[in-house]
């Protein structure tokens, strides 16, 4: 399925979106009354190139129609749920049939297969288990794959290092922020990768730079993979890297890509940036149609040296929502986060934003690398005014920088909190 051609892939979603479509609007009484809304019936929908006149879902409409409101099976047919972390308002609760879950399994076991997993490899999944999608999401596929899955889970890093050790576990799957932390604690512990048998990481579930993976890559001496996904579509898994690591393969049988323009709706060419709608063509219980993801992103179609004829994905250039406008500028973590790299900063950060007297201001906390830990006050300072003038560069604001003690930065174990903003607390 994976080397199909792009008229093999057009002709399944030309006929699964059709079938899609009159599933929902026949279930889901919800979506049923917006696409009634919008004058558009299951017969409108003849190809995937009709998927256009269906009305769009946001996490809003996901949270008004919580917790059964999209559910498009009776609830005896599901074998699961998983839920967001949901720090603001209502969770979002997602629902699994046993032929969604053999989806997302076969889509994450196609993630690890493109890094070059096989049935010999030792897989240690260290994404969180439970509600969370990261930690079963793997372990199904790694199951899928035939690889020994280790059900590690987050937490307690030292002994997730001897387990790494005493099983030879060779593909490790976490967040990026934790594979950081991991290669962190296998120094410290006075090993180095050559006493682990690692060969490959799958990291994902929240942004990271390139910058980020070569220092991970060094650390723990892997190849560090990209994977993609969320809750909506089904977790992990909905599109991944390959050999080539320039952009993540979207799982196009599954799922049905989009850009748009976020202010106006309207369908952008590849190529260029814009919000990310993804659509499930053949989820039975929580089918969404042109869900919108607050991704920003661009696809592209380019053929791929793995053989792969699927469209890719980039690394997802921010969220619309996580985007901070600091006295009227556009700014990304990300970017700074670049910054950061670029100047010999690969430790810990963190960005706090507040007003003061009606003015934003931006403080970012780089905790010190050991190389620098012993230098005076006054050269201390010199690098603080260093990188601030490197982020103004960057940015076009002026921040304020402060170079912390190491490890005095909180590690993360899962999604890493990188961003306070006290201004919505006013
Ligand atoms: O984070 C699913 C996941 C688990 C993906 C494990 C990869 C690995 P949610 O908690 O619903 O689901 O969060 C989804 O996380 O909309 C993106 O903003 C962000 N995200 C996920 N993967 C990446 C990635 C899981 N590779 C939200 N790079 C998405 C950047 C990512 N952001």
């Amino acid at each position: 399925m994976e080397c199909a051609s792009r008229d093999e892939i057009i002709a399944i979603q030309n006929e699964k979106i059709v079938k899609q479509v009159k599933h929902v609007y026949e279930n889901v009484a919800y979506y049923r009354d917006l696409m009634d809304k919008a004058g558009v019936k299951p017969e409108d929908i003849k190809s995937i190139e009709d998927i256009r006149k269906l009305p769009f879902l946001t996490k809003n409409d996901l949270r008004e129609a919580y917790p059964c409101g999209m559910l498009a099976v009776p609830m005896n047919d599901c074998v699961r749920i998983h839920s967001t972390s949901g720090t603001t308002g209502k969770r979002v609760v997602t629902f699994y049939t046993q032929h969604d879950i053999d989806i997302w399994e076969e889509c994450c076991a196609r993630a690890l297969a493109a890094a070059g997993g096989t049935e010999e490899d030792v897989c240690q999944v260290c994404y969180g288990y439970g509600l969370f999608t990261g930690g079963m999401g793997l372990h199904g596929g790694s199951h899928k794959l035939g690889s020994l899955t280790l059900p590690m889970s987050t937490g307690n890093t030292e002994r997730q290092i001897q387990f790494m050790q005493d099983l030879k576990s060779t593909i490790l799957c976490c967040t990026p922020s934790y594979a950081a932390y991991i290669g962190e604690t296998v120094k410290e512990m006075g090993l180095t990768p050559d006493d682990l048998s690692l060969k490959m990481g799958i990291f994902g579930a929240e942004p990271w730079t390139e910058e980020m993976r070569r220092d991970i890559e060094a650390k723990l001496g892997i190849k560090a993979y990209d994977i993609y996904g969320l809750t909506e579509m089904c977790g992990p898994g909905v599109a991944f890297e390959c050999s080539e690591q320039k952009g993540m393969h979207i799982n196009e049988d599954h799922f049905y890509a989009e850009i748009i323009d976020p202010e106006t709706g309207e369908p952008l060419p590849d190529g260029t940036v814009g919000e990310l709608v993804f659509t499930s063509l053949d989820r039975e219980a929580y089918p969404l149609l042109r869900y919108r993801t607050r991704d920003l992103c661009v696809l592209t179609r380019e053929k791929c040296s793995c053989g792969r004829n699927t469209v890719k994905m980039c690394k997802p250039l921010g969220r619309s929502d996580d985007m901070l406008i600091i006295r009227g500028v556009n700014v990304f973590p990300s970017q700074i986060e670049t910054v950061l790299f670029k100047e010999g900063f690969p430790e810990n950060y963190r960005i706090e934003v507040d007003r003061v007297n009606n003015t934003d201001t931006l403080d970012i906390f780089v905790e010190l690398p050991e190389r620098l830990f012993s230098d005076t006050v006054s050269s201390v300072a010199m690098h603080e005014k260093k990188l601030a003038g490197a982020i103004k560069t960057m940015l076009g604001i002026n921040p304020v920088v402060h170079l912390v003690t190491p490890k005095s930065i909180e590690r993360s174990e899962g999604k890493a909190v990188r961003v306070i903003d006290r201004r919505k607390l006013h």
